[in-house]
């Protein structure tokens, strides 16, 4: 009963271009549905430079960055609010480590992907950047409220 005193949180979910340009994006999305979260907002959205350097500001000294913007920015994204408890660390398992060869098979890095720069989706990785992150992307995800999908079995 662990989870029933945690709260209704919403995460920032977001497939990166190497994602979409391979199709993975129903198999991708299908793995949060069938988890049993809710879908509040998506769209399919090309990131300018300044709003990719801003999403990843807390890695603008890492050597890598300047590649990392040139990926995030190389084609459509797809960005998504998705809502539930506990979603954020739990989202975070979904998606597996970072560098796919050390995710466990099950995660999504750990089934699709074998390279840190082209790791297929991004999670928020606190309550506050996932607030930041779907509220900067406003532009991007439109959530929508006052709808609830059951789960299976939630009675
Ligand atoms: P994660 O939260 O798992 O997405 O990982 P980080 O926030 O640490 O890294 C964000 C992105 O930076 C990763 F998805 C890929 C990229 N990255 C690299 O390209 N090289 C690295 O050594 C680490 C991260």
């Amino acid at each position: 009963l662990v989870a029933a005193l945690e709260e209704v949180e919403e995460t920032y979910i977001m497939i990166k271009p190497d994602g979409v340009q391979r199709g993975l994006v129903g198999e991708i999305i299908s793995r949060f549905e069938k988890k049993g979260f809710l879908l509040k907002g998506l769209k399919l959205f090309q990131c300018p430079k300044e709003l990719a350097e801003e999403h990843y500001k807390d890695l603008k000294e890492k050597s890598f960055f300047p590649k990392l913007i040139d990926y995030i920015t190389s084609g459509p994204v797809v960005c998504m609010a998705w809502e539930g408890v506990g979603v954020v660390a739990s989202a975070r398992k979904i998606i597996g480590a970072t560098n796919p060869l050390q995710a466990e098979p099950g995660t999504i890095r750990g089934d699709l992907a074998v390279q840190t720069g082209r790791n297929v989706v991004h999670g928020s990785d606190s309550y506050d950047n996932g607030k930041r992150e779907i509220v900067s992307g406003s532009k991007k995800v439109k959530c929508v409220h006052g709808f609830r999908l059951r789960h299976p079995g939630s009675g």
